[in-house]
């Protein structure tokens, strides 16, 4: 039986401008402790050995101290061989960060593999056929080169990096691997790194090619991602059995959400309390829409205040939200009092000055554009005309 760890995309080094400097550097150091963690889980296994599909670094331009870390933490957090590809953003180049060399020496049982030649595992009756990218984009399949099953195989195990050709519209020269590429080549396994969510195809029998996906998620697009496999394959031409089991610290979670009124807030925050996830290690997107009153609006501000204090980090999309004052607004602005009168004075403001400034209180970092802010004035102006306020 051969029983090994399928990792991938690890990404170390991914810069994250989304969230901050203090997050994006937390979430830096989180996707170190991910590789720890599936370190500790090949011991616990007890696997014959560990496949990373590339894209361990985000760039070859990543810091030399980086690739320091990363190294001390292969050489000492286990012993398990470990089979590492360049990906399409780690290509196999001059800058390539495990061949680098000045930056720390790899301890014997940490494999980088740079040629397209079969590489035979000690000990273990399998063989691990793997594709190389020595570009940022190529438009031929990074295993072609891999040579039919002889008698004396054991387990054929491909490993490469690239964009399987199950999915439509997949760019052309992204290293496009063929749909029937574990058939093709008579693999036992096919072991891809790139897409950061675990993915398969049940259209494939046996199925035996798959996405391990990322170790620890890098977006809010991901279904799937967190996680690495655990193959076991019992004899060659066997179907592997697979385990996925999640390695990661911080969860991303994406949302639609609609306002409309108090009760939608209510049903929003039900809703997102409820998700299946620890909040503080959460990072939470939402896309909101809707049609709803300014008080609505200021009762959704609220909210997000809250799921902010609860939630390592939260965002949001407005861009499908219409404000339509309510006639008590429209009342409160013609009589002069209560707080539209204040938002009615702030963007006149905001206007006048041709939005040159963040106003207080605005949610992102740049100031609204003037077009908007007028946009809104109108609004408010003509139902006050309505109201013949
Ligand atoms: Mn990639």
């Amino acid at each position: 039986m051969v029983k090994f760890l399928h990792t991938g995309d690890w990404q170390l080094g991914q810069t994250l401008k989304l969230v901050g400097p203090d997050r994006a550097e937390e979430l830096r150091k989180s996707r170190l402790e991910a590789i720890e963690n599936l370190l500790a889980l090949a011991r616990a296994e007890d696997v014959d050995f560990i496949l990373s599909a590339g894209d361990n670094f985000e760039s070859n331009q990543v810091s030399d101290g980086l690739i320091r870390k990363t190294i001390t933490t292969l050489n000492d957090c286990s012993t398990v061989p470990i089979y590492i590809i360049p990906g399409n953003h780690d290509p196999l180049m001059e800058d390539y960060p495990f061949t680098r060399g000045v930056l720390g020496q790899l301890d014997d049982h940490i494999h980088i593999l740079t040629e397209e030649e079969p590489v035979d595992v000690p000990q273990v009756n399998a063989s691990i056929y793997p594709g190389i990218c020595r570009h940022k984009k190529d438009s031929h399949s990074p295993i072609d080169w891999v040579p039919g099953r002889k008698p004396e195989d054991g387990v054929r195990v491909g490993l490469a990096h690239g964009s399987w050709q199950v999915l439509p519209e997949l760019p052309d020269d992204d290293y496009p691997i063929a749909e029937d590429a574990a058939t093709e080549k008579d693999l036992d396994y096919l072991a891809l790194g790139h897409w950061h969510s675990t993915f398969s195809s049940p259209a494939e029998s046996p199925q035996r090619t798959y996405y391990s996906g990322t170790p620890e998620p890098t977006s809010f697009n991901e279904g799937d991602s967190g996680n690495v496999l655990i193959v076991e394959i019992h004899e060659p031409k066997d179907k592997p059995q697979i385990v996925k089991q999640s390695v990661a610290k911080y969860s991303w979670a994406e949302r639609d959400v609609g306002v409309s009124d108090e009760v939608s807030l209510e049903y929003i925050r039900d809703e997102l309390l409820s998700l299946d996830v620890t909040p503080k290690k959460t990072l939470l997107n939402l896309d909101v829409s809707g049609t709803t009153s300014l008080e609505v609006v200021r009762l959704y501000d609220d909210l997000l205040d809250d799921l902010e204090d609860r939630f390592y980090f939260v965002r949001d999309d407005r861009t499908d939200l219409s404000l339509i004052p309510t006639d008590e607004e429209i009342q409160s602005i013609s009589t002069g009092k209560g707080w539209l009168k204040g938002a009615v004075e702030n963007l006149e403001t905001l206007v006048a000055d041709n939005c040159e400034y963040v106003p207080d209180g605005w949610p992102f970092d740049d100031p609204p554009k003037k077009e908007e802010a007028e946009r809104a004035l109108a609004l408010i102006y003509t139902k006050v005309d309505e109201e013949g306020g």
